[in-house]
């Protein structure tokens, strides 16, 4: 009770950020926040923080983890984190399967009492949550009912790249159509199959746009009758007792699984962070890529800020920026780093627009929050180092990045980067990084003043 008072004064005071870091699987969410609180704890150790006012004015005091008032929640697995990527072999952080949260605090000086620094701070408090990137496409679900989302999973469905994975779910529905099993039954075989046809398009096809989330990444819920569900496909017909068990299991999903999520862990955010692995996207083909960037619009449609949107009931607070990140910009030499930013900027285009009408300040980096590689270069042509997943020291020159969505002939010759493997030890405190001050000087460098 206490300590809640004490956020809602921070809070009042305007001195506490809730940090929405949003992302699709594998975007480097994880490894965004890890390399986040790296450096905020050893921003006075030599960290490479330039461009982060509060550091290179010598008044940040301190920065410590320290404990959330959310008891029910794990605490985000910062120390095992970079026991994976320091230790031996060094390794990234695994995939999140559930959700934690973290807070920090930040001790500073405020502007003016230079001459006082040990006399007069002040506190940040940083609040960042984790998640698997595949519950945050549901969020869409919410503002869809089921017959319009089996309408719309039903056009995906045309697609080669999502068709050729789904013959096996599809014959479920006409074998369980024709059996005696009770309706409870059916459905939950057939959704048993509608399960490994999303897991097949994401690992055979890199596909993102896989709805819902919970069936892929499912948490507690795996095996539970909340997820025996599925988009009922257009070409067959439903039986009336099916569509009723389907309706309310999917109202059932929307209503206790998606808005309880979003309202505890999203709705008092203040500040964003849209994480895009512009590079895999490229690498994954264009049919892997288009889906990508339908995945990211959907989204961000339901993280939609004007004053008038749904989603406003839902959310309490006022977004008040908004970070755009191409992450994993290691990958590349620095001579593509700006081109890595333009092509975020190309694609979000029409987003932008609208944040630009609805008066919601936004700008776009690219960064490394773990850089794995070094840049050097080859006959004039520069190059980035490092180990990759043998092991194996490398030196390549990627492809270079288009200016925006890539022609056909591009898509013919493909993109290529390397994902490279951490080579870090405990002797680099802080780990290293690309431009992660600049996002930190945007996210919350005007709270620190
Ligand atoms: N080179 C490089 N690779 C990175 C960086 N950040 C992330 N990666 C790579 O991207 C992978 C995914 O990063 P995560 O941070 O786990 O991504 P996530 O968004 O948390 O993914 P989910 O938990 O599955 O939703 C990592 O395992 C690394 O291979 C980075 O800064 N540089
Ligand atoms: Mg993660």
């Amino acid at each position: 009770m206490k300590q809640q008072a004490h956020d809602a004064l921070h809070r009042g005071l305007d001195r506490h950020v809730r940090l929405a870091v949003t992302g699709l699987r594998r975007a480097g969410k994880t490894a965004f926040i890890t390399g986040l609180i790296e450096q905020l704890l050893h921003a006075n150790e030599g960290a490479a923080l330039g461009f982060f006012d509060v550091v290179r004015e010598g008044r940040l005091v301190a920065s410590q983890l320290t404990p959330s008032p959310q008891w029910q929640i794990p605490r985000f697995k910062y120390e095992q984190a970079i026991e994976a990527l320091c230790g031996q072999p060094s390794r990234w952080p695994e995939s999140t399967n559930s959700l934690s949260q973290i807070r920090l605090t930040l001790r500073y000086q405020p502007t003016g009492h230079w001459y006082s620094r040990w006399l007069s701070y002040r506190d940040l408090t940083l609040d960042i949550v984790d998640y698997p990137g595949e519950w945050l496409l549901d969020l869409p679900l919410l503002s869809l009912d089921y017959e319009a989302w089996s309408q719309q999973q039903s056009t995906l469905l045309e697609r080669p790249e999502r068709e050729q994975h789904a013959q096996a779910w599809l014959q479920s529905i006409r074998s369980e159509l024709a059996s005696e099993h009770s309706a409870d039954e059916s459905i939950r075989r057939i959704a048993e199959q509608y399960q490994l046809f999303l897991a097949a398009c994401r690992d055979q096809s890199q596909l993102c746009f896989l709805q819902p989330g919970r069936m892929l990444m499912p948490g507690e819920l795996a095996g539970a009758p909340a997820l025996h569900f599925f988009p009922w496909p257009q070409q067959f017909s439903c039986p009336e007792h099916w569509q009723r068990l389907l309706v309310k299991r999917y109202q059932h999903y929307q209503q206790q699984v998606i808005k309880p999520f979003y309202q505890s862990y999203f709705s008092h955010f203040n500040r964003q962070v849209i994480l895009v692995d512009l590079l895999d996207a490229l690498q994954a083909g264009e049919q892997a890529f288009a889906d990508r960037q339908e995945a990211l619009a959907a989204l961000l449609e339901s993280f939609s800020y004007g004053e008038n949107h749904w989603l406003r009931r839902l959310f309490s607070a006022r977004i008040e920026r908004v970070a755009l990140v191409a992450t994993k910009a290691d990958q590349v030499p620095p001579n593509q780093h700006h081109a890595l930013a333009e092509l975020l900027r190309q694609l979000l285009l029409d987003k932008r627009r609208q944040w630009q009408f609805d008066n919601v300040p936004h700008e776009v980096f690219s960064v490394a929050s773990l850089a794995a590689t070094s840049a050097g270069e080859v006959d004039g042509q520069q190059v980035v180092q490092g180990v990759d997943e043998n092991g194996q020291t490398r030196r390549v020159a990627p492809s270079a990045l288009p200016q925006s969505t890539p022609m056909a002939q591009q898509w013919q010759k493909g993109f290529q980067y390397l994902r490279f493997a951490p080579n870090f030890s405990r002797q680099q405190i802080p780990l290293p990084h690309q431009r992660l001050d600049k996002v930190l000087q945007y996210l919350v460098g005007d709270k620190l003043t």
